[in-house]
């Protein structure tokens, strides 16, 4: 789509500008200092990186570029059948920095259904694993497959000066996206369905005819995956899965090694496969109860025995947050509109009144609220997604959004490889005693 390259590489310029501006004025201001605690504790908090799509609050969420999930929702264009968000639109605005028009959204999913042909040796690797081959190994094997396609890296072989390394990885980001639903569904039909493929309908936009191809022709399912697809594509840059994917970047590794390495890192259970291990949680507390609506002491115990045996509650906890995710808010919302009479959604909600006092009595937990996680599986299952094992590659579908416009962005603005330093327990104890 020439109008959103063109516009994306107008708008990188600007920002070349004021970064080189930044670093020669201002290169040696301290913006943090770093802990030992933080050096052997997971680096957490330490500003250390940057990225433009997202801005990460501990107490009011996300922002993509300044707006908030609610903001989103009423800016972001929309379907005609239906009120969420299309995510079309929050790809051009992480890219761009503007809300797109109507027009521009269909131009661009537009763009992408042109784009979505999968490489037929990447569908023949795919029948080559075994049916019980986790479907995220199956989806990061699958991206990385169509490496073989990368337009980035055969302009690198050919000698590309750095200043136009946007453009080919630009090519590769796009072409990547536009692929993903198919191999996501792809994945799906064959383990769950019997391979019973569905045929793309190139008249829905991307998320309506990624849930088609999944085999939901529902308008309300159809929204919820315009909602999911949004609400799960960015948390700035240091999460698990976006820091993976513009560390592997640095390298100038392009858009299919990078993301399929994301990916691996979204498939750990304290990060994006914990939308699994939320409804596996919830389906094994419903079935050693013995029932689809349990009291709140029978949740409490089940919670308090999970505890005890050294386990997390998933969907709880964030390293970041310290308030309920507005994730779970936008889910929790979209619940409380359709599916308010569903026994699991009630049981989402019944632990999301229990888990908060639980967490806080342990004393150690920064943050006892629900994330992202701990809603997304109740929802799917009321939509006829019930093989939880598959919800961690809809997640990824959905990140590969954010972390696909960062690798562009870094791309354009140069952005160096990436290498901290570590240090090791001589040199701690040294540091000790010299200070
Ligand atoms: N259940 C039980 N214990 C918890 C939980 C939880 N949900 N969350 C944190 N803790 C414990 C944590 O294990 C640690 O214990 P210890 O000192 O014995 O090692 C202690 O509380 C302090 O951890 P925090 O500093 O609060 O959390 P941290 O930043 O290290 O980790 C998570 C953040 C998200 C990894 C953690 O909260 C967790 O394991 N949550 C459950 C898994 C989950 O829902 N992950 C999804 C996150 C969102 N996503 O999609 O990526
Ligand atoms: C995410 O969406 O990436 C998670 O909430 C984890 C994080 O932000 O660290």
């Amino acid at each position: 789509m020439k109008e959103l390259k063109s516009l994306f590489q107008e708008k990188t310029q600007h920002v070349q500008k004021d970064l080189k501006d930044i670093l020669k004025n201002h290169g040696d201001l301290q913006v943090d200092t770093v802990v030992l605690r933080q050096v052997i504790g997971g680096m957490r908090g330490i500003k250390s990186m940057f990225s433009e799509t997202s801005l990460l609050d501990p107490i009011d969420g996300i922002k993509f570029r300044g707006y908030s999930i609610p903001e989103l929702r009423d800016s972001l264009p929309k379907s005609s059948r239906g009120d969420e968000p299309l995510p079309e639109g929050l790809f051009w605005l992480m890219l761009t920095g503007e809300v797109p028009s109507q027009s521009q959204v269909e131009g661009l999913a537009d763009d992408w259904e042109k784009r979505s042909q999968v490489p037929e040796h990447t569908y023949r690797m795919i029948d080559s694993l075994p049916l019980d081959t986790h479907p995220m190994t199956q989806f990061s094997m699958a991206i990385a497959s169509m490496q073989t396609e990368s337009v980035f890296a055969k302009k690198y072989a050919e000698g590309i000066s750095k200043m136009k390394y946007w453009d080919p990885m630009y090519e590769d980001v796009m072409n990547l996206i536009a692929r993903l639903p198919h191999i996501a569904a792809y994945i799906y039909r064959r383990v769950y369905h019997d391979n019973k493929q569905i045929k793309a309908d190139e008249s829905l936009d991307w998320a309506a005819n990624f849930a088609h191809m999944l085999g939901n022709n529902d308008e309300e399912f159809q929204d919820l995956m315009r909602l999911y697809l949004t609400i799960h594509a960015d948390h700035e840059g240091g999460n698990a899965s976006a820091h993976t994917t513009h560390l592997v970047g640095s390298t100038l590794s392009d858009a299919y090694y990078s993301l399929s390495a994301g990916m691996n890192a979204l498939a750990g259970p304290l990060h994006g496969l914990a939308n699994q291990e939320v409804i596996k949680f919830i389906f094994a507390m419903l079935d050693e109860i013995g029932t689809k609506t349990p009291t709140d002491e029978q949740v409490s115990k089940f919670i308090h025995k999970t505890l005890d045996e050294g386990r997390v509650i998933p969907g709880y906890g964030h390293a970041v947050l310290r308030q309920p995710d507005p994730r779970f808010t936008a889910q929790k919302k979209f619940s409380e509109k359709h599916l308010k009479e569903d026994d699991l959604i009630q049981v989402v909600w019944q632990l999301f009144r229990l888990v908060p006092d639980i967490l806080d009595g342990l004393g150690k937990v920064k943050n006892p609220w629900p994330n992202v996680d701990a809603h997304s599986g109740a929802i799917l299952v009321h939509y006829g997604i019930k093989e939880y094992t598959f919800y961690t590659v809809l997640f990824g579908v959905s990140r590969a959004l954010g972390v696909l416009s960062n690798l562009c962005w870094a791309r354009a603005l140069g952005l160096p490889l990436e290498r901290p330093k570590s240090v090791n327990l001589e040199w701690i104890k040294n540091y000790i005693t010299e200070n």
